[in-house]
Formats: C-alpha cells, sequence, structure tokens
C-alpha cells in the first residue's frame, strides 16, 4: 500500500484515504465506519456500519482483492431483526461488528441496541451470504467483544467491556465452551489516569498471533474541554494465558490527525474494530474516522509487539494496590 508518514507514528497511513465513503454505498446512508475486516478466499471482506437517516445503524459489507480498494455490495448484510428473541433488543440499530475467524466459520460479534440498552450478539457466516444469528452473549451495558481464534484449556476466550458507573470502563477477559454462554470474567486492563485513555478504553480488533503474543488493538479515550479523543494503543497479551498481559503501551499508536478523522458525524475519532495481518510482517489496521468514513493504514507487526514490551505500563494502572 502507498504510504506516507504522520509525525513519527508507527502507522501509515494510506495516501488514498479515506477508502470507503457514504459515497460508495449503492444503498441511502448518511456514514460508512467503524468495520470489521478478514481475509476470505484471498479477499478481503470489510463488514462496515452506517448510520441511516433516522440515526440508526445497519452493517453492510464490502469485499476487495487488495484491502485499500473496496466495493460494496447491492445490499446491507446485517439490519435490525424481525424475528424474536432478536428483535425486542435489535431495534434501535445494530453497530461496530467484528470478525473474528475461528476454524473454518467466521463469528461475527456486534452492538445491538434497543429500549433495554446495549448488548452484544454474535452470529456466523461461513461463506458471508448465509448468516445465522446464535444469540445475545452479553446482558445491557456490554460493548466490543472480540474473540480469540484459538481456545485455551478448552474453553473460548474473548475480551469485553462492561459499563460502569463508579469506575473508567476496563477491557475484561471472558470464556466459554459453547460461544454462547460466557463466565469466568475479570479485568485485566485499566484506563491510566490523566492518560490519552484515562477515560475508558475497549477492545478494538480481533486479537492477533504475534512471535511474542496476542497482539491487542485497543481504543482508549480522553475527555477534553472540547469533548471526547478517541485514540488507538496496543497490548501484548500471553500466548497460553491471554488473562496474563505482558504488556500495555504507554503512548497511543494513532491518533485522529487527517480532516476526516477531526471532524465528521463525531469529531475527533479513529476507531478499529479490524486488523488483517500479512504474511510479509506487516498489518494492516482499519479505523472509522469521526464516526463518518472508513482509513486504511500499515504497521510492523513487530513495532507494535516491541512498543508493548519496551514503553510499557501497568496494565492495571500504577495507582496503589489497595485503591484499585
Ligand atoms: C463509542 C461507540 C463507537 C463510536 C465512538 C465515537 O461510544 O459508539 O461506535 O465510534 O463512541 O462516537
Amino acid at each position: 500500500m502507498g504510504a506516507r508518514e504522520i509525525g513519527k507514528g508507527l502507522v501509515k497511513r494510506y495516501e488514498k484515504n479515506p477508502i470507503l465513503t457514504r459515497e460508495d454505498i449503492p444503498y441511502p446512508v448518511e456514514t460508512v465506519h467503524n468495520a470489521g475486516v478478514t481475509k476470505f478466499n484471498d479477499r478481503y471482506i470489510m463488514l462496515f456500519r452506517s448510520h441511516v437517516r433516522n440515526g440508526r445503524s445497519i452493517i453492510g459489507l464490502a469485499e476487495s482483492e487488495d484491502g485499500v480498494k473496496f466495493k460494496a455490495r447491492l445490499k446491507p448484510f446485517l439490519v435490525p431483526s424481525r424475528e424474536e428473541p432478536f428483535a425486542d433488543y435489535e431495534e434501535f440499530g445494530v453497530e461496530d461488528p467484528r470478525i473474528c475467524s475461528v476454524h473454518e466459520e467466521y463469528l461475527i460479534t456486534y452492538s445491538a441496541y434497543s429500549r433495554h440498552g446495549v448488548r452484544v450478539a454474535l452470529a456466523k457466516t461461513k461463506d458471508f451470504v448465509a448468516l445465522e444469528r446464535l444469540g445475545f452473549i452479553t446482558q445491557a451495558d456490554h460493548r466490543n467483544v472480540v474473540i480469540f481464534p484459538e481456545k485455551f484449556n478448552g474453553r473460548y476466550a474473548r475480551l469485553d467491556r462492561p459499563h460502569t458507573e463508579n469506575m473508567p470502563w476496563s477491557i475484561w477477559i471472558s470464556y466459554s465452551g459453547d460461544l454462547v454462554h460466557w463466565g469466568g470474567s475479570r479485568v485485566i486492563i485499566k484506563p491510566e489516569r490523566y492518560h490519552w485513555d484515562e477515560m475508558k478504553i475497549g477492545p478494538g480488533a480481533p486479537p492477533i498471533k504475534t512471535e511474542k503474543g496476542w497482539l491487542n488493538i485497543y481504543h482508549g479515550v480522553f475527555k477534553t474541554m472540547d469533548g471526547a479523543v478517541y485514540r488507538l494503543g496496543v497490548a501484548l497479551h500471553d500466548f497460553k494465558d491471554p488473562s496474563r498481559v505482558l504488556g500495555v503501551a504507554d503512548e497511543w499508536i494513532l491518533q485522529p490527525e487527517d480532516p476526516w478523522e477531526v471532524s465528521g458525524y463525531v469529531h475527533n475519532v479513529v476507531f478499529c474494530c479490524g486488523a488483517v495481518p500479512e504474511e510479509d510482517g506487516s498489518i494492516k489496521i482499519y479505523w472509522g474516522g469521526a464516526d463518518t468514513v472508513m482509513c486504511a493504514g500499515t504497521a510492523q507487526i513487530s513495532d507494535l509487539v516491541d512498543i508493548c514490551l519496551s514503553r510499557s505500563r501497568p496494565a492495571l494502572g500504577t495507582l496503589a494496590p489497595e485503591t484499585r
């Protein structure tokens, strides 16, 4: 991918960003953002979120040969269900899909909004044509679920992000034998006070296997007088025990800089739901810009792993243990 460097960032933005906008979609939408991306039969598949004109969201599908020039299908891929039990919990829209490749199947997690709150739903597909909803895998007040592609001691693992009233929202881990019922939950990464991620953090792309552990690309939010700023950061988790955090990089890897990241439907947002590792050691990272357009960039996987380990901060924060 052709690239230019912004600042001294580890992520090189694609020179023709944004890569997908509402003008590219053959049905009426206001935005194209927060897309999950994976490789399927040597093609890249992108599931992207779009606001429609009532302010609610649906999910579309676009395909690409090279990972940057995408063509959208004629119809949306996932819209709020009309069948129970899904209809009741999806009536306000479906958002922020992640695609997790597990065995021969692709698991899709997405946020379902309704009068009952926001919770996370799980669906699966083998071919990106037929889609089967498996169920809701959280109660209300959860978003951002990413499932690891491998089992650990016979159980699936996921990173998730419950909401809470009295603590900054943090990244948790949970386990399941069947993908539908989850438990064993515990917090593993917390925002750091007065850092770029102090307001809240949440999983972004499904974890990526590297030579040194699982790479977790997550988002972190900082509150300013001008609203919240969404940036991306990285953490590294142990191969065998993903609840063991080997390092959380102290610095962000991407922040809103391009005009379509700084201004749009929600300004100052880069938000990641997918990344695709390549055989040459690079990784394509995809992010929504200002909740309006899709952008892409590349990084070297080894660079991202290195900053997790060499510029690390404590995963559970630097506060004294008794105040955590
Ligand atoms: C979060 C989610 C994301 C969105 C971000 C910025 O809370 O709603 O889907 O990209 O806010 O608006």
